[in-house]
């Protein structure tokens, strides 16, 4: 059988975290066919309740789980790590300005991606779910020079997946019907889902769905704002959705896209459609053999134009605070 593929969670006592590492143990990240062995991340305080979740995780004998291990130091934590959600980050609390939301995750995203640099696996691969993410992506990628930066992606399948939900719900179609969806730019309110290239039954969406106002009055915000709208219903942000998209995230980059299709994920820019090189920005991307590609040649109208160019200009300003601050 093959040994144990070495995933590091950080954030592991969080809420994602406690929703992701059952479906780690379980098989659903890498396949049924792959050991795992988890390496938590966590900070001091928070070490006693991650010991908790690995009682829990030892308690679902996991015939795929090869064992956990808890950690409060980075450098340990990504020692020998071939795949790593970094899913713990710094919220943004009351009065907090963008710049000093920037700043305070460059303290957890800089020291984390010199730990990767130092002594992670040759193939690593990580994906950061930790808010900003793309921000935060490009902090832990610009500060592991010895790790091929494409390795470093973003989580925006959370919102490619509502994209499809809200799309099937309107066409009273299943998910599994709607192809070639696209999450433009950053995670945040100025993503761009892009419907005119999907495909709904081979059919494409913007034509099925043959309502411009739907698309920019509803759908387009509805994506946009449902974190907050499960905020206010539930009273905590969205947990288990996103521990699942991060488990749909890397299952496909390592597994493949399934011909015809394709996901959205957040990669550092080759200049594709426009956006500036290096930045971590959403696009539409197919995978193959553990490498991804952005795909290329999609017409871009003037409205999906400007909606890209607003996201990506607001990861350009971004990039140019945590530059400032000497983070990347
Ligand atoms: P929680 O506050 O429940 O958990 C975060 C955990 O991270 C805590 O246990 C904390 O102790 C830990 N942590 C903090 N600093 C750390 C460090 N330096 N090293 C290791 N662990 C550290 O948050 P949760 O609801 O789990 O959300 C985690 C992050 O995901 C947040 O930044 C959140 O904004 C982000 N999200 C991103 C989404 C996306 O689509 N990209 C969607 C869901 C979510 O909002």
């Amino acid at each position: 059988t093959q040994a144990p593929v070495n995933v590091t969670v950080t954030g592991a006592a969080g809420q994602i975290g406690y929703a992701l590492l059952f479906r780690i143990a379980s098989g659903q990240l890498l396949g049924p066919d792959t050991p795992v062995k988890l390496r938590l991340l966590e900070i001091p305080q928070a070490v006693k309740a991650a010991e908790g979740t690995a009682m829990e995780l030892e308690d679902g004998a996991f015939p795929l789980l090869a064992g956990t291990d808890i950690f409060d130091d980075p450098k340990q934590a990504f020692s020998g790590a071939n795949v790593a959600l970094l899913v713990g980050a710094r919220p943004r609390t009351k009065g907090m300005e963008r710049g000093d939301l920037l700043e305070a995750n460059g303290g957890i995203f800089k020291p984390q991606g010199e730990a990767i640099n130092a002594g992670a696996a040759e193939d690593i691969k990580v994906l950061v779910v930790g808010n900003p993410a793309n921000t935060n992506a490009l902090i832990a990628q610009s500060n592991a020079p010895d790790v091929p930066a494409e390795r470093f992606t973003a989580m925006t399948r959370l919102d490619h997946n509502r994209a499809a939900a809200q799309l099937a719900k309107k066409l009273g179609v299943s998910v599994g019907d709607i192809k070639k969806l696209t999450i433009w730019g950053n995670h945040s309110a100025t993503q761009y889902p892009d419907l005119f290239h999907a495909e709904v039954a081979g059919k494409n969406a913007a034509e099925a769905v043959n309502d411009q106002k739907w698309l920019e009055d509803e759908f387009i915000p509805t994506v946009a704002k449902r974190g907050a709208a499960i905020i206010e219903a539930r009273g905590a942000s969205s947990a288990a959705s996103a521990a699942s998209a991060a488990i749909d995230h890397v299952y496909t980059w390592v597994n493949g896209t399934e011909a015809g299709n394709w996901t959205s994920m957040a990669v550092p820019s080759d200049g594709s459609y426009g956006v500036p090189e290096g930045i971590i920005s959403s696009f539409p991307v197919t995978t193959a053999n553990g490498k991804y590609e952005i795909v290329q040649g999609l017409e871009i109208d003037e409205f999906s134009r400007g909606k890209i160019d607003a996201s990506v200009q607001e990861l350009v300003e971004e990039r140019d605070a945590v530059r400032k601050l000497g983070l990347v």
